[in-house]
């Protein structure tokens, strides 16, 4: 009996909790992201004075909400929940979502990966982008000794 108590959770979704609290977006693992099975559920948890909300936005560092993405609705203080409608967890997919009154705060903007989440193209952009300050740098470095060579004229 024991034994079967603890294979079930392998075999049936889960529930997550994700906690609203004033300036942050807390999951279990004190991040504000999360890694869930395709047809978990996950739950926000208000319990804040502040008022926050969660909306979705389509990429990363997006400021404003996804139209018909989904919405938790407009900011809101106190203990609340609100349960992510189950048609968004249908998928590998990676969820990005903010608080819409505090976007521009790290803590109230977090990353759901569902499954395997999305596959994302390679960017190789960001490799290039270290080197252009160095390359900055030599071209003033240029130009200060070309100006000092025309004043020692
Ligand atoms: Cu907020």
């Amino acid at each position: 009996m024991l034994v079967m108590i603890f294979l079930l959770p392998s075999f049936a979704a889960e529930v997550h909790t994700i906690y609203v609290v004033d300036y942050a977006f807390e999951t279990p693992d004190g991040s504000t992201d999360i890694e869930i099975s395709i047809g978990d559920t996950i739950i926000f948890q208000w319990n804040s004075t502040d008022t926050h909300n969660v909306a979705q936005i389509e990429n990363e560092e997006d400021e404003g909400r996804l139209e018909g993405g989904f919405y938790s609705g407009e900011p809101i203080s106190g203990t609340y929940n609100w349960t992510l409608p189950e048609e968004h967890t249908t998928s590998d997919i990676t969820l990005f979502y903010i608080c819409e009154p505090h976007y521009s705060m790290d803590s109230m903007r977090g990353k759901i990966i569902v499954g395997a989440g999305s596959s994302e193209p390679v960017d190789n952009s960001s490799t290039t982008i270290p080197t252009l300050p160095f390359l900055s740098i030599l071209s003033i470095l240029g130009l200060v000794s070309h100006f000092r060579r025309q004043h020692s004229n």
